[in-house]
């Protein structure tokens, strides 16, 4: 018999923004020490420290469905402007046409909230024609409720670390997207961090799994943010949108970690 699961999510907020947040999906026994690690995060973060922050915990009612994290690539470039042209490429690759790749490249490059803010979700965009597609281009979606299978969780960082893929942020990311691509009408996913020293983003799409790229900005940019491509002909805005904001879902096994390649244009 497994033990009963929970969400325990945190949102931190400074000079009424959001800051960041975080979460995971633990038993019973772990969430007073994960609350810790969470708020800890929030007072540590490199955008200063959280002045106001609020956790929630919630129990999943019934069992988690198990599944295996998308194969990761990563793809070495020279600076960001190859690494935008690459993700660009790699999103065409994955059937967004290229007006969407590239309008929605130049909205995270400037900021993609109103105000040339950061969001605190991910734009939803429609593959065919670039359109923005979720109800609130502030918060955009909160994919929401996945983690590693705690059971697995250490072997899973393991075998990761193994393969060089050490950085708490490639681990989270790779959990995301695997949630992201498994929504109905998703075909592809691009991110990078609003974090100002870390330059790697991505691009996944159910095919090619977890492409990263080591540059996709300059050191110092505090933009970045995600969106999430949807194939709007035969697309339920509200299935997809409750599956990535809702369904609980848990990763227990590695995809294929393909060796490091250089990026050539
Ligand atoms: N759901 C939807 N969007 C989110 C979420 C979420 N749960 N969390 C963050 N975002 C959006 C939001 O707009 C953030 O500003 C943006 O993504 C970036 O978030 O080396 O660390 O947490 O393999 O700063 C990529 C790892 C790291 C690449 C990305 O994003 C690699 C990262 P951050
Ligand atoms: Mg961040």
């Amino acid at each position: 018999m497994n033990p009963d699961l929970y969400s325990i999510r945190l949102r931190a907020e400074r000079s009424g923004r959001h800051l960041c947040g975080a979460e995971r999906i633990a038993p019973e026994a772990d969430l007073p020490a994960l609350a810790a690690t969470l708020v800890a995060r929030a007072m540590t973060h490199a955008g200063g420290s959280a002045e106001a922050a609020h956790c929630t915990i919630e129990k999943l009612m019934g069992p988690v469905a198990r599944c295996r994290l998308p194969a990761v690539t990563t793809w070495e470039v020279a600076d960001a402007a190859t690494g935008r042209a690459a993700a660009c490429r790699l999103l065409l690759a994955a059937g967004v046409c290229a007006a969407a790749a590239e309008s929605t490249l130049a909205r995270l490059a400037e900021g993609p909230a109103p105000g040339g803010l950061v969001m605190r979700g991910a734009m939803l965009v429609d593959a065919a024609s670039g359109a923005r597609l979720e109800a609130d281009p502030a918060r955009g979606v909160r994919v929401s409720r996945m983690d590693l299978a705690p059971e697995s969780r250490e072997q899973v960082l393991a075998e990761l670390a193994a393969a060089g893929l050490n950085h708490h942020r490639v681990a989270e990311a790779l959990v995301l997207a695997g949630k992201v691509l498994q929504a109905p009408g998703v075909i592809a996913e691009l991110c990078w961090s609003d974090d100002p020293e870390y330059l790697s983003g991505y691009v996944a799409d159910p095919r090619q799994g977890y492409q990263r790229i080591t540059r996709l900005k300059d050191a110092g940019d505090a933009k970045g943010g995600r969106a999430i491509f949807v194939d709007t002909r035969s697309w339920d805005r509200s299935a997809c949108v409750t599956f990535l904001e809702r369904q609980p879902l848990l990763f227990d096994r590695p995809g294929q970690i393909r060796q490091r390649q250089t990026w050539q244009g």
